[in-house]
């Protein structure tokens, strides 16, 4: 075996110094992995990572009879704030199963259409502001995404509004969120006990989290006294059903961590992979028109469109969009895989049992196997029939295996209906000539991106 490529590092601090804080140590990222190969180690202090992005390579990790899903350092640290909820628990906590087996049915294609109500009333409240906007003023677009699938995850899946759209500013949990984020960000790149140094941030945290807690109890306090016995939302579900495997429902600790990762996982991303499609429709005056000559067939030129559930499954190009955009930027870039047992992978390299290896999503998205010019936005990649000439594992933008996305459909249902009924109402005008900075949050947005609109007249 050959050791793992990596650049010479300093005593104790290893790469910490070369490695930039923020979106840039993404972007660092990818440029040592072209430069470094498919596989390469990063040392930040005592922690060691592997990243790996060739599509080879990725086939071979994601095969879950020999590699799991990695509770990295940072996720650790995330479980201040989601705990043993699914997306931070451990592969053996008892929860992750029974949760998972609970939750499942809310995931469903078919729960979908038990959403799509509330689904399009948010996108229309996002609308009635963007048409006050229209002609008058700039949207931020990535904040307003975010507004809008914060209000759809919680109307959807706890039956709680957030009002972010009577709101100037964003909801309390938002603000808390990003914080607690930043936070937890910052420890897992600085100096080990610097902490220390760090109370008044760490007493900040506590807050943040007791603020987010505080808001699921209330939620779920309400539900409880309501009376409401039904299961058809996530709230109701981890209620009032048990697990078929235990006979037990979930005990109220792991319902208050689940509330809280799903609030933060339901929109996080959603509103990312939003912006960048908006970003790259922007741009691509072409795929632009491709996109609104799909809605108007539908939808003609009517100003109060009424899709229903089974339309979405028609917007194919939209989806195509929505594709590419996730290709270049996937939001949730990475995931991590430890080894089952000590193995030897790529054909050269020993790693060992539970050793860290994170996925590095947005290179794998550039592997050549997607062809010439990989960095083009070209939604065409994703035509339906060259779905089935890709290689399985080259896009990955969900994760893989068991701890994969659950709310894939949930994102891709929200996310194609909003995209759908804003390229159907609007020109998109980027008046500030918009070049793409990416803002990094444990996600991935485009960085003060703002649009002028105007509403499209017939035609046009
Ligand atoms: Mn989501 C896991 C990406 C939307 C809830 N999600 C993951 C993982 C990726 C991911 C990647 C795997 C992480 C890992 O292996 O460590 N998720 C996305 C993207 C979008 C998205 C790119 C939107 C676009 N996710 C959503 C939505 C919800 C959600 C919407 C909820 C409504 N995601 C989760 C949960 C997990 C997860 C919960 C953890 C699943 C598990 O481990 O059992």
């Amino acid at each position: 075996t050959e050791p793992i490529p990596q650049r010479p590092a300093l005593p104790l601090v290893g790469h910490a110094f070369d490695i930039p804080s923020g979106a840039d140590g993404l972007l660092y990222v990818m440029k040592e992995a072209k430069e470094l190969g498919p596989l390469f180690k990063l040392r930040v202090f005592g922690n060691e990572i592997n990243f790996a992005s060739g599509l080879d390579l990725v086939t071979e990790l994601v095969d879950e009879s020999r590699f799991r899903k990695n509770v990295h350092p940072d996720l650790v640290i995330l479980r201040g704030i989601g705990g043993d909820g699914l997306f931070t628990a451990f592969n053996d906590e008892p929860n992750w199963r029974k949760a998972h087996d609970v939750l499942m049915p809310a995931f469903s294609l078919g729960a979908m259409r038990g959403y799509h109500a509330t689904m399009l009333k948010v996108t229309r409240e996002l609308i009635g502001k963007w048409d006050g906007a229209a002609g008058t003023e700039p949207v931020d677009v990535a904040d307003d995404m975010t507004r809008l699938t914060l209000d759809t995850i919680g109307l959807c899946g706890f039956g709680y509004d957030f009002e972010s759209f009577s709101r100037e500013e964003p909801h309390p949990f938002v603000t808390a969120l990003s914080r607690a984020l930043g936070f937890a960000q910052d420890k897992g790149e600085s100096i080990p006990g610097a902490e220390l140094f760090k109370w008044k941030q760490a007493e900040q945290f506590r807050k943040d989290v007791t603020l987010m807690e505080g808001l699921v109890d209330d939620v779920i306090r309400q539900r409880r006294a309501s009376g409401d016995q039904s299961t058809d939302d996530l709230l109701g579900r981890m209620l009032h059903t048990r697990d078929a495997v235990t006979g037990e429902p979930l005990d109220d600790v792991n319902i208050r961590y689940q509330a809280i990762t799903f609030l933060i996982a339901g929109h996080e991303t959603t509103s990312g992979a939003l912006s960048f499609a908006l970003y790259y429709l922007t741009k691509h005056p072409e795929v632009l028109a491709r996109a609104q000559a799909e809605v108007d067939a539908l939808w003609g030129d009517s100003d109060a469109p009424e899709p229903d559930y089974g339309d979405i499954g028609k917007l194919t190009y939209i989806r195509q969009v929505l594709n590419e955009g996730l290709r270049l930027w996937p939001t949730a870039p990475a995931f991590a895989v430890e080894p089952l047992q000590d193995t030897v992978i790529g054909g050269k390299y020993a790693v060992r049992k539970g050793e860290s290896i994170q996925i590095l999503i947005p290179q794998l998205h550039r592997d050549p196997a997607w062809g010439e010019n990989v960095e083009l936005f070209d939604p065409d990649r994703f035509l339906p029939e060259r779905e089935e000439e890709r290689p399985v594992h080259l896009f990955k933008p969900f994760g893989n295996g068991e701890r994969a996305c659950i709310g894939r459909q949930f994102a891709l249902h929200e996310a194609t209906l909003v995209l759908a009924l804003v390229i159907h109402r609007y020109r998109l005008i980027d008046h500030t000539n918009y070049q793409l900075k990416i803002k990094q949050s444990l996600t991935l947005k485009p960085d003060k991106f703002t649009l002028n609109l105007a509403r499209r007249t017939s035609g046009e």
